[in-house]
């Protein structure tokens, strides 16, 4: 069989035989890439490393090896925001599709930002924000539909902090961060009607209950 083989490789082109080596030689590099990266960086490895000391003895050169390092790599554990809100003219806030972002100081463009974070009845709910530093002041704002932005501003970010965002005013329609007239026509062409994209205290009808919430806030602005 081995012989067949020989013969076999002897009538393989000598351009062909180069092609295949170099083939062989790619798969040989990333297989060694593959198993260096997983010893390397996946959590909990241990790395082991010797390091060899050279000194000078009565005039001859010496070296000795020092014990064996091990270093642990460990995940750094997840980084967790708790945030409360209430939702003004309710007293069910629980919410899906709330917008949780997170800027630099004074900053426009988010550096973390999830739109389909939600609270439970009580208001409370939780993010696990990526691209923030824990001891860094950052700038952290809160969207919930038919409601105004509100921001808790150059706040230091903890591991684990909880931020409360209290009382999110009310009347936003249409979503420009503005209460105006624009959302005064929005609720008035659902005007006793059950449609929750006007029902802003959530019992069922579109009233005067409502129109009182959205006039409370009249030009009011998110921050
Ligand atoms: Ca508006
Ligand atoms: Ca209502």
């Amino acid at each position: 069989m081995l012989r067949n083989f020989m013969r076999f490789c002897k009538r393989i082109p000598q351009k062909k035989k180069i092609q295949i080596g170099i083939v062989f030689v790619v798969v040989l590099i990333l297989a060694v890439i593959v198993v260096l990266y997983f010893r390397i960086f996946a959590a909990g490895t241990d790395i082991s490393n010797t390091a060899t000391i050279y000194y000078t003895e009565g005039g001859q050169n010496k070296s000795a090896q020092s014990n064996t390092v091990v270093t642990t790599l460990t995940s750094p554990p997840a980084l967790t925001i708790n945030f409360s809100l209430k939702l003004q003219g309710r007293t069910n806030y629980s919410t899906t599709a709330t917008d949780i972002k997170i800027f630099p100081v004074g900053g426009v463009t988010p550096l973390f930002e999830k739109t389909d974070s939600s609270t439970d009845a009580a208001g409370n709910g939780s993010i696990n924000p990526t691209g923030v530093n824990v001891g860094t002041n950052y700038d952290f704002q809160i969207k919930v539909t038919n409601f105004l932005t509100k921001s808790i501003k150059n706040t230091t970010f903890n591991s684990s902090m909880n931020l409360n965002f209290d009382v999110l005013n009310s009347g936003d329609l249409d979503g420009n961060n503005i209460v105006n007239s624009l959302d005064f026509a929005k609720l008035s062409a659902k005007w006793g009607q059950s449609d929750p994209a006007a029902d802003i205290n959530q019992d069922g009808v579109v009233n005067t209950i409502d129109f009182a919430l959205l006039n409370s806030n009249w030009f009011a602005q998110g921050t």
